[in-house]
């Protein structure tokens, strides 16, 4: 694959470029320098890409508008009434089937937290410049849909399948290399049962921001792999090396290492910024006095089995509550504490363990991309004293 980073002068065929090329209008990946601010580029990208604003974690199931949203390129046009899916490649049965289709069989509603695997990456230290999200690339939504797995099956899948590539309607360039939106899964990850193909979120027919009229969820995986605008599914007897896949999404120490592919979500507790907030910093002002300190946690990989809080920015910490887990397995889970404030100034932080033994880490987990920096949130409050 030709990416920006080979490119200068030359063509593959030789011919020196005449004029402008695709390289020209994307940018080689970067780190921002020790004192760079976000540039006016990664506001657009953030005034695009909403997060979560952080009190919506009241919810037990984010109200659509308020979920976090990322598109690389732009919401594609597409008719729910004549949009179809392809489903081809290495089977014995390509087929093409109409949303109608797909809203005849069998439908499946899961709760799923999807978290931006870039979420976390603006506060790493050297910055890597993109979307510069800080906490909030995360929403818990019921997505509803049909199973994928019985697709694949009826459409006659070979014993040498290895990924399955699906294709969003959406189109762009990144980094000089023009593509359509794609993702594969390996072939086990595409067959478990809780990976949809979704039509609806909280009920309601999915908004065009977030893939209408069809996308697929992994229950689980980091956001990059929940492909929204699904136009096409292609089943692969060889490793798929489109960029999404194989330059893009890698946790990678530097621009030659090859990385491990980004998969599953990283534990992660969020705190419900409790008070009320200033305007321009959003440090948080809380009365003194008894407060429940509450909010949320995740993991892609196991259940989440701890939760531990700290009033002091981690010097020390206490064991919060959890709530019975609502909504099923990958959902998020409620925790709660419950803490008198004196008059002071504390950073309020929330660690989380899942059943698999992972916890979040107190030190950044650096990678030049800026992925799964699960590090724990830092949340300031100020208790005015009278
Ligand atoms: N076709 C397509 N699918 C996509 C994307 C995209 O840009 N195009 N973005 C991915 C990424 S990086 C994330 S984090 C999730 C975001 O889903 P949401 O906007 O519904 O929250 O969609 C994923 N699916
Ligand atoms: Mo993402």
């Amino acid at each position: 694959m030709t990416t920006l980073d080979d490119r200068t002068t030359s063509r593959p065929d030789g011919a020196e470029a005449s004029g402008p090329t695709l390289a020209d209008v994307s940018g080689p990946s970067r780190l921002a320098a020790p004192d760079e601010a976000i540039s006016a580029d990664e506001l657009q990208l953030a005034a695009r890409n909403h997060g979560l604003p952080l009190e919506a974690l009241r919810y037990d199931v984010t109200p659509a508008g308020l979920h976090y949203l990322l598109i690389h390129y732009d919401i594609p046009e597409l008719d729910p009434a004549t949009h179809a899916l392809t489903i081809g490649g290495a089977v014995e049965r390509p087929s093409t089937v109409t949303l109608a289709d797909l809203r005849e069989r069998p439908s499946v509603t899961h709760r799923v937290t999807l978290e931006c695997a870039g979420n976390g990456r603006a506060l790493l230290h050297p910055r890597p410049v993109s979307q510069p999200w800080l906490v909030e690339a995360v929403g818990n939504a019921e997505w509803t849909g049909t199973p994928l797995a019985p697709l694949l099956r009826e459409a006659g899948l070979g014993a040498d399948a290895v990924d399955v590539v699906f294709t969003g309607a959406d189109h762009g360039v990144e980094r000089g290399v023009e593509q359509d939106y794609q993702r594969a899964l390996p072939i086990a990850d595409a067959l478990r049962e809780e990976v949809l193909l979704a039509y609806e979120m909280n009920g309601a027919p999915l908004l065009p921001q977030h893939g209408a009229p069809l996308r697929l969820i992994v229950p689980g995986w980091y956001g990059m792999a929940h492909v929204k605008w699904l136009q096409s599914i292609d089943v692969r007897t060889t490793p798929f090396d489109g960029y999404q896949n194989a330059v893009a999404y890698r946790l990678r120490q530097n621009a030659d290492d090859p990385g491990e592919a980004v998969t599953r979500i990283e534990p992660r507790a969020l705190v419900r910024p409790p008070g009320f907030p200033d305007f321009m910093t959003r440090r948080r002002v809380l009365r003194a006095g008894p407060c429940t300190v509450d909010g949320r946690a995740w993991s892609g990989h196991a259940p989440v089995v701890t939760v531990e809080v700290s009033v002091d920015d981690g010097a020390s910490w206490a064991l919060a509550e959890l709530d019975p887990p609502a909504g099923g397995e990958f959902a998020w889970r409620r925790w709660r504490y419950e803490w008198t404030a004196t008059p002071g100034r504390y950073v309020l932080s929330a660690r989380a363990t899942d059943a698999s033994g992972r916890t979040q880490p107190v030190e950044q987990p650096w990678n030049r991309g800026g992925f799964a920096n699960n590090l724990v949130q830092r949340v300031e409050v100020v208790v005015p004293a009278g």
